[in-house]
């Protein structure tokens, strides 16, 4: 859903945002009876309640409702004040997983596909001002290979249903970011975007800012002391700031941008945003960020935490923020999917650099992708045609996660997929078209990668062509001659990365991921695999060979935080390759990875 109020939500003069946040009401469906009897339009039948946000999983204490899969339903009610007769309206989720159908006052108002990206819905013909309104929301976390994230449905002997992901994170679902209630003004500022030009000095900030109504834009930016640096007239337009401040690695400056519609002289709608002033450039083997080579240093993430799950909380973003200041990180990615608007947000300020990934994840078919592939197993996907609608569903979800964070300073980069299959002629022609289709829409024109398993070797793979610059996912010394074998594990790491260096391709590489998964509780003396002991090992012998070869250009290790997956043999309630604890406290490989990373010559 593109356009009409995907702007970050925001309250001035002109715009209302109220939150819907609170305990809802809510309903599993597994007989599929709620579409059947129109509860969109009467209502939920029965319902227990259900805080928003927040993914239902871990707050139920049964098994059947923890690891639901297929139809559930929300209902609550929002009162519309009617003083702003005049505005449009509008519901606006920070996403629903994975799919969803939203109903005010009984009438469908916006249908969305996509767990990790807003959900926007026009309500201005159906919302009754002065009244309360009636909000009803179906959604459903089953996985296809239609739909991103892949995965498929089991049906157990039971007759339940039972989600099968091809993707190693828990597959939470539910409302897990905030509800909003926008009233904006029917002739409005719907969209704007910046490009920066800096020379000697000064800077150029070219914008073009989309609105309704035959208006005028001005535009206004402002320093961090709210003093006017520069202004312009027109939708489109470029202006030059001088002495600017730039926005850089672990150092950010801000600027905020104002927007103004004005009709025949007087303002009608204003929205401001702040916004940071950099370029982002790869230039031979190195990633630039105003000109300079910068090295990342940090973390996979997810989005995890006991007890909600996926859900967007500010403290916990907050910790994030504060550990990986502490050990002295500069990037994450967001793996495995697009992450709730404020984690970008905290980045712009802290001056954090992302690698914004969409939830192409799981193309591959198999249950243990994570191990397969680390073991170099093959695992097909693209060999046979896919389902056609996964590549609408994968680009659609590229458009509007470009749209969505496009004005970020802290998007340094779209990564297009995780470990796909990506050594057939199917794979190739189908990454071909997602990346030119990624190339037209950022008006940044920022570097775009993917994450690549083993089996995207130097001389298999066919699509690192068409990265920017090559991120690799690796676990020698894990998932490939772990323990005692770590020494071979490490010759076979550095075979691989000669190979790649023969290719000379000139472009930088960084590991999005390498890890050992350590329980927080385990030690020995010499260490053994699953050990805190094991874990430091590890890391510090990855390190080694990364350092031979002067194209890594950055290491975000595996992962931040242990995380909640699948349950199975592989797993000890969650992944552990955590370098902090599910809650947030430092394992002894923190200290390892601070004592690197702040000593780094390349450091920024
Ligand atoms: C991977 C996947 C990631 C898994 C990780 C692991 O290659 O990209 O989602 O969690 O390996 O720990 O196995």
């Amino acid at each position: 859903m593109l356009g009409y109020s995907e702007l970050y939500p925001c309250s001035n003069a002109y715009r209302s945002k109220v939150s819907l946040d609170g305990l809802w009401r809510f309903s599993f469906d597994a007989d599929g009876v709620g579409k059947e009897k129109e509860w969109g339009r009467n209502g939920l039948a029965s319902s227990c309640s259900m805080p928003v946000p927040s993914a239902f999983a871990d707050l139920f204490t049964k098994e059947e409702e923890r690891d639901y899969t297929g139809d559930f339903w929300y209902e609550t009610e929002f009162y519309c004040p009617d003083d702003l007769q005049d505005r449009a309206c509008f519901l606006r989720f920070g996403s629903i997983t994975h799919r969803a159908a939203v109903y005010c006052n009984g009438q469908l108002v916006g249908e969305h596909e996509g767990g990790f990206l807003p959900v926007v819905c026009d309500i201005t013909d159906v919302v009754k001002r002065g009244e309360a309104n009636r909000l009803v929301v179906w959604a459903n976390n089953e996985l296809s290979e239609a739909a991103l994230p892949c995965g498929s449905v089991k049906i157990l002997a039971s007759g339940r249903k039972l989600v099968k992901p091809y993707f190693d994170f828990f597959n939470y679902a539910g409302i897990q970011r905030s509800v909003y209630l926008l009233q904006i003004p029917k002739h409005a500022i719907v969209d704007y975007s910046v490009t920066y030009e800096i020379e000697e000095g000064r800077a150029k900030v070219n914008y073009e800012a989309a609105h309704t109504g035959d208006g005028d834009i001005w535009v206004s930016l402002y320093d961090q002391d709210g003093n006017l640096a520069a202004s312009g007239e027109g939708a489109k337009g470029t202006l030059c700031v001088e002495g600017a401040h730039l926005w850089n690695v672990r150092n950010a400056y801000l600027y905020t941008i104002k927007l103004e519609l004005k009709e025949n002289g007087r303002v009608v709608d204003e929205y401001k945003d702040r916004i940071g002033i950099r370029t982002v450039k790869v230039e031979g083997e190195k990633i630039l960020v105003n000109g300079k080579p910068v090295y990342l240093k940090g973390y996979g993430k997810h989005e995890d935490f006991e007890i909600m799950g996926r859900a967007f909380q500010w403290a916990v973003a907050k910790r994030d923020f504060e550990c990986m200041k502490w050990n002295g990180a500069n990037c994450f990615r967001t793996s495995h999917y697009p992450y709730a608007e404020e984690w970008y947000r905290m980045a712009d300020e802290e001056g954090f650099l992302v690698i914004d990934e969409v939830a192409a994840v799981g193309m591959m078919r198999s249950f243990a992708n994570f191990a397969d592939a680390g073991k170099g197993k093959h695992t097909y996907f693209f060999e046979t045609p896919t389902v056609p609608e996964l590549k609408k569903n994968h680009m659609r979800q590229v458009e509007e996660m470009i749209q969505r964070d496009k004005n970020h300073p802290s998007v340094i980069a779209f990564s297009l997929f995780n470990e796909p299959e990506t050594t057939s002629d199917g794979a190739a022609a189908y990454f071909k078209d997602i990346f030119a289709w990624a190339r037209e829409l950022d008006p940044q024109r920022r570097p775009l990668t993917g994450a690549m398993e083993k089996n995207s070797a130097p001389d298999k793979c066919r699509c690192y062509p068409l990265l920017d610059f090559i991120c690799l996912n690796r676990y020698y010394g894990w998932y490939i001659a772990g323990g005692p074998e770590i020494e071979e594990a490490m010759e076979l790491f550095a075979q691989e990365m000669k190979a790649w260096e023969e290719k000379k391709l000139h472009v930088p590489f960084v590991f999005t991921e390498f890890g050992a998964d350590t329980l927080a509780s385990e030690h020995k003396l010499p260490g053994v695999m699953w050990t805190q002991e094991y874990q430091d090992k590890y890391m510090e012998k990855t390190f080694e060979i990364m350092d031979r070869f002067p194209f890594v250009q950055g290491e975000l290790a595996w992962n931040f935080a242990d995380f909640q997956a699948q349950e199975g043999i592989m797993r000890v309630n969650g992944n552990k390759k955590g370098i902090f604890t599910r809650n947030r406290q430092p394992k002894n490989a923190a200290y390892v990875l601070k004592n690197r990373w702040e000593k780094m010559e390349r450091n920024q």
